[in-house]
């Protein structure tokens, strides 16, 4: 445990760096508790890293090893991996609790934010895709975004520190990099930290108007989950009451979770942009703020945002059929008028059936599917009967991703089979397969004829993350065209390794725009968002969405209110010269008009954080009425994929592999790159030019991952068996 006079030591270091860097960001009390509670018996129960305590009693300063060494020196050192910690549930109640402490710092201590913002920030419990004796957490900042890699290295070593010295230096580290977060506005995050924990009074403008940053929690379905909230909530809760206030969501989806936050932080700007109840005093004013946040973190306002998104999407011909032809200013009748002819009738696709993976997407798609019922019960709005969603594999059905979930249907290539729902009932059904915590998404079919277990290939077809991203990036460029945007918008996509080659071929023939980056959705989503206006990304797996720059967002609206001003002038003149055909000025606009709305009705279905299954499902079944009802096998047609091959090999230590080139290659170790390229270029006599193999390190599972794609199944497997013993050897030392 942390001695008094190492926290002495630390403190009288700390005083004299003080002029120097910006330290004590988390204040003293808190940070003291916090060290003193990670060292107490329960949460430093790193469980089984009693023998690496005492060995690291025993160091002398002569010891001090590097920090690689350091890690390799605990067998139980937990990485912050591709999305955040994941490992055996049993290990990960000192690590929930730490995070707690970490999203409650982040939520108080990290924004660039005035004093007039309150911030927030959240703790995902969740091991996605993984089996069900893991947990895990991911860390969500203030934007609802996944927490920014400049933490990764202080979380994971406040997590992994088992000294009440590793503690400090950690926070420290911590610090730093909340530090570099307030960029210039330290001062000011810090007097209003005062200003919050020490004042009653209240003053004349904003600042008065004070609601405590929030640190919201969720988890999936998974049993370890509620446990592993309560360790979280007791380590946020250390930062005290007064600093930040704690919001349980339950159980929900992991983008649900993303979108509270997000959202909390929008209906915070928007309160003190429109200087929303200016005339009230400081009281009233504080209780609208937090009604607006309430409202806007709410579930039902999540769901809400992505039904009517979805429904506004498939605006069909129904409603103007009983527009009554007068020319009116109203968006709606505007709407009535304009929308014609150019989207087919949406109905006719058969019911989409949801592998659910036996989580907590299943809960989520029922709360979705209430709401189109309880819009269509309040206004007997038809549209909503137009999407039908068959689910299966709910929490109730079995382990969470047992031979079930997008995981396993798109590395296995196979449909789901679990106890409550065979393979077979998905044959010559339109299906779709979400993971553990539903933030991937791929759809696939299979055919009658297959039932033999080794046949099961044969008639499975996937449209996995590559073909989302396909049917998204070119319905999105036609929709640009016809708004009239093409040259002033860029499009591309963000992919990574993992994509299938023949993907990369379809989009370069097509020109669309492409950029490839390291495995993991903050990797694929910074890629999106640095190179394109609008970047759509998925990751093969299914991981994904699609972004619209602010900038995209606004000129988008600012086109759409120029278009329903011009068409309504137009209106107001047919009528007046009482012509009863369309001029041709008419019908550009309204081409173009029908686009701005459906590319308004996208952005809305979107969830705006993060990817998200549920809304990638409205957004690709709207898509495919939209598409005329595109049938699947049509849209899996688009282009072929090259056979692929991914596997896992164990080794003692999957660190010693280190890669680049977006992690194409690895740089180590030594000789495994040459090794590889030998393999290539000696399996298979063809001068196959798609060959391609490569090797790396999982972030999310003790396991180094080898994907191999080729022209023939065949030869896939061959070099796939020779570069597994590759890793083995040159990885076994
Ligand atoms: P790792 O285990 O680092 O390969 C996996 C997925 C990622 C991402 C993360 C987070 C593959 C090959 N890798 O990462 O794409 O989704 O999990 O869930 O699917
Ligand atoms: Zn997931």
């Amino acid at each position: 445990m942390g001695s008094q006079r190492e926290v002495q030591q630390r403190q009288k270091a700390k005083a004299s760096r003080d002029d120097v860097v910006v330290v004590g960001v988390i204040p003293e009390d808190a940070r003291l508790e916090f060290v003193r509670l990670c060292c107490a018996e329960k949460n430093t129960a790193l469980s089984n890293f009693g023998k690496e305590k005492e060995e690291e009693a025993n160091h002398t300063k002569d010891d001090d090893d590097d920090d690689d060494k350091k890690k390799k020196k605990k067998k139980t050192w937990i990485p912050y991996g591709t999305a955040g910690f994941r490992c055996d549930e049993t290990a990960m109640d000192p690590i929930a609790f730490r995070c707690g402490f970490i999203a409650a710092c982040v939520a108080a201590f990290s924004s660039k934010s005035s004093r007039k913002r309150t911030r927030a920030s959240g703790v995902v419990v969740t091991a996605s895709h993984n089996h069900a004796k893991d947990n895990g957490v991911k860390l969500v900042d203030g934007e609802g975004n996944v927490l920014g890699e400049r933490y990764e290295g202080a979380c994971e070593a406040l997590c992994n520190a088992t000294t009440a010295k590793e503690l400090h230096d950690a926070l420290d580290a911590f610090e730093e990099a909340i530090v570099e977060d307030q960029g210039n506005n330290v001062a000011e995050v810090k007097e209003e930290e005062e200003e919050r924990t020490t004042t009653t009074t209240t003053t004349n403008d904003d600042s008065g108007i004070v609601v405590a940053p929030v640190v919201y929690f969720g988890r999936d379905a998974r049993e370890s989950g509620a446990r592993l909230v309560e360790k979280a909530k007791e380590g946020a809760k250390v930062l005290g009451n007064n600093r930040v206030e704690i919001r349980d969501r339950g159980v929900v989806t992991t983008p649900m979770l993303h979108y509270f936050v997000y959202a909390h932080g929008k209906a915070v700007e928007e309160f003190f942009a429109k200087e929303e109840g200016k005339e009230e005093d400081k009281c009233v004013r504080t209780e609208m703020l937090r009604k607006k946040i309430d409202a806007a973190t709410h579930e039902a306002a999540y769901f809400e945002r992505a039904a009517v998104g979805y429904l506004s999407l498939i605006e069909e011909d129904e409603e103007e059929k009983s527009a009554d032809g007068n020319a009116n200013t109203t968006l709606n009748n505007i709407r009535k008028n304009v929308v014609e002819g150019l989207r087919s009738n949406a109905t006719g696709l058969p019911p989409l059936h949801i592998d659910c993976a036996n989580g907590v997407g299943f809960v989520a798609f029922e709360k979705l599917l209430a709401v189109f019922d309880a819009i269509r019960e309040k206004s007997g709005d038809k549209r909503s009967e137009q999407i039908e969603l068959v689910l299966k594999n709910g929490p109730k059905d079995g382990p969470v991703n047992l031979n079930c979930g997008s995981d396993f249907v798109q590395k296995n290539q196979r449909a789901p089979d679990t106890a409550t729902c065979s393979r077979q009932s998905f044959v010559n059904q339109r299906c779709a397969s979400v993971d553990g915590d539903c933030d991937r998404l791929v759809y696939f079919s299979i055919e009658e004829e297959e039932e033999e277990e080794n046949s099961s290939k044969k008639n499975f077809l996937l449209c996995d993350g590559d073909k989302l991203s396909i049917l998204l990036a070119f319905f999105l460029i036609e929709q640009i065209f016809l708004a009239g945007l093409a040259h002033k918008i860029s499009l591309g996509i963000a992919h990574t390794a993992y994509s299938n080659g023949a993907f990369t071929k379809f989009c370069e023939k097509n020109g669309v725009e492409t950029v490839c980056a390291k495995t993991g959705v903050k990797n694929v989503h910074k890629a999106a968002e640095e190179n394109f206006d609008i970047g759509v990304y998925f990751e093969s797996n299914g991981h994904g969405t699609a972004l619209f720059s602010k900038k995209t967002v606004e000129m988008i609206e600012k086109e759409l209110v120029d278009e329903l001003t011009r068409m309504s002038l137009e209106q107001e003149r047919n009528r007046r010269n009482a012509s009863s055909s369309k001029s041709l000025q008419s019908v550009i606009l309204t081409t173009k008009l029908k686009a701005l709305l459906t590319l308004k009705a996208t952005i809305q279905t979107i969830n705006p954080a993060i990817g998200d299954a549920i809304s990638s499902v409205l957004l690709i079944e709207g898509i495919l009425r939209i598409k005329g009802n595109m049938p699947f096998a049509e849209w899996h047609a688009m282009y072929r994929d090259l056979p692929t091959k991914q596997t896992k090999v164990k080794v003692k230590d999957r660190t010693v592999i280190e890669c680049f080139d977006s992690e194409r290659k690895c740089s180590k170790p030594e000789g495994l790159q040459k090794r590889i390229d030998e393999i290539l270029s000696s399996v298979s006599s063809s001068t196959d030019s798609s060959k391609r193999a490569f090797v790396r390190p999982s972030g999310t599972e003790d396991i180094v991952r080898v994907y191999v794609e080729a022209s023939d199944a065949e030869t896939c497997e061959k070099i796939c068996t020779k570069v597994e013993e590759a890793v083995v050897e040159f990885c076994s030392f």
